[in-house]
């Protein structure tokens, strides 16, 4: 299956050239950000837009991996639903055509006769992306495309995306909101466990090319299957917890119960607020925060897959708080309480069916998520 790792590698850094595309290209760009000013006499349309950035994304990689992979078309799910309301009310389908010329025509319809923006997204739709060098060749990953599905976030932390702050990233800094923290999340899981096995994740704004002044981006991978486990980035040295106190990210929003409670494990100004469910999972994985809390069901399977799979394959996870609080203190973690990616909430509608709805730990070290959740029972 090293295959569809580097397939779903390509297929992300193409959907990073259409969200980087979208913010240089000043027709697109226009659709993008008039939806701040509010002013504008076509704003259902205007809104769409990005809803539009989002849906061209997903359904690319959709099409894509169909492709290659027809056992997995009907197991390929995200965050948009391709079905498209033109400022004219008019429904349409998004889908990727087989030629340029074809999916610039249909998004003509969905973009009200917008061919000059239609044409730009069509042709970073069809345009092969720069090669990735992986070393992914001697890998062999034991699974059929037949017993797999995925979950596509096409763009995470959107709001950041529009709002488009600069921020120059510095190794092993947490930078808490801009461009950065927009994120392609593809992940991959077992369709009879939900276990999440493999992710990728494209992060379209990384820094700024000195000599262009262009984004350049910066991809992040993980495999966790059985005894095989790897991921692009490395295990960060655990430092003296003692020494230091947990330091763990959450969002602005997040309970002031929770705050308080962590407290009692978090070093001094080890709380730290960022944007983006990805981005917090990511800077877990790259060891800038030991974990991310959120209390609330605000987070959905395409939002915690992709990040999900990295994390495994680092040695850590992500569970569900609400069922982790539950259980009883036996000193070791309980696998049943990572986040799987099968199963819908048969009680609720629409996209709350795949919510994680009981809030959720992410963590790379199972003896400090057992002091978190030690710190929160009876809290919440
Ligand atoms: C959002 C996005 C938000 C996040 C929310 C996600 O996804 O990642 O930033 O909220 O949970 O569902 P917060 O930043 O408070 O953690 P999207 O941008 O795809 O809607
Ligand atoms: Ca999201
Ligand atoms: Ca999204």
């Amino acid at each position: 299956m090293a295959d569809l790792l580097r397939l779903l590698l390509r297929v992300g850094e193409k959907a990073a050239n259409v969200a980087r595309l979208c913010r240089q290209e000043a027709p697109l760009f226009q659709l993008l950000v008039q939806e701040k000013t509010g002013e504008d006499k076509n704003k259902k349309f205007v809104q769409d837009f990005k809803t539009l950035a989002d849906v061209v994304i997903q359904e690319m990689i959709r099409h894509d991996v169909r492709v290659q992979f027809p056992e997995m078309a009907g197991f390929i799910h995200g965050e948009e639903s391709n079905m498209f309301e033109n400022g004219l009310g008019e429904s349409v389908t998004v889908t990727v055509c087989t030629t340029e010329e074809e999916t610039a025509k249909l998004l003509a319809t969905v973009l009200d006769g917008d061919q000059t923006a239609a044409s730009l997204l069509a042709r970073a739709i069809h345009q092969d992306p720069a090669t990735i060098e992986v070393s992914t060749d001697s890998l062999t990953i034991p699974l059929k495309p037949s017993e797999l599905g995925i979950w596509i976030d096409p763009i995470d932390a959107t709001s950041q995306y529009i709002k488009g702050g600069e921020e120059v990233l510095e190794e092993g800094r947490l930078f808490p909101s801009g461009l950065h923290c927009a994120l392609v999340l593809i992940g991959v899981y077992l369709r009879s466990t939900g276990e999440p096995v493999m992710g990728v994740i494209n992060q379209p704004f990384n820094n700024k090319d000195s000599a262009d002044r262009g984004w350049r981006g910066k991809h992040y991978w993980g495999v966790s299957c059985g005894s095989i486990n790897i991921c692009s980035e490395s295990r960060p040295r655990n430092r003296s917890e003692g020494q230091r106190g947990l330091s763990v990210v959450l969002s602005s929003s997040e309970k002031q119960a929770v705050k308080e409670a962590l407290t009692s494990v978090c070093g001094p100004d080890k709380l730290i607020y960022a944007s983006g469910a990805g981005h917090k999972i990511l800077c877990v994985i790259q060891g800038l925060a030991d974990a991310y809390v959120l209390s609330e069901g605000s987070t959905f399977k395409w939002d915690s897959c992709a990040p999900h799979a990295l994390l495994r394959a680092l040695g850590g996870g992500v569970v569900d708080l609400a069922m982790s609080l539950q259980q009883s203190d036996s000193g070791s973690q309980d696998p049943s309480t990572e986040l799987t990616y099968h199963l819908p909430r048969t009680d609720r509608k629409g996209a709350e069916r795949w919510a994680n709805h009981g809030g959720l730990v992410a963590y790379r070290d199972s003896s400090q998520l057992r002091s978190i959740i030690g710190a929160l029972k009876g809290k919440l």
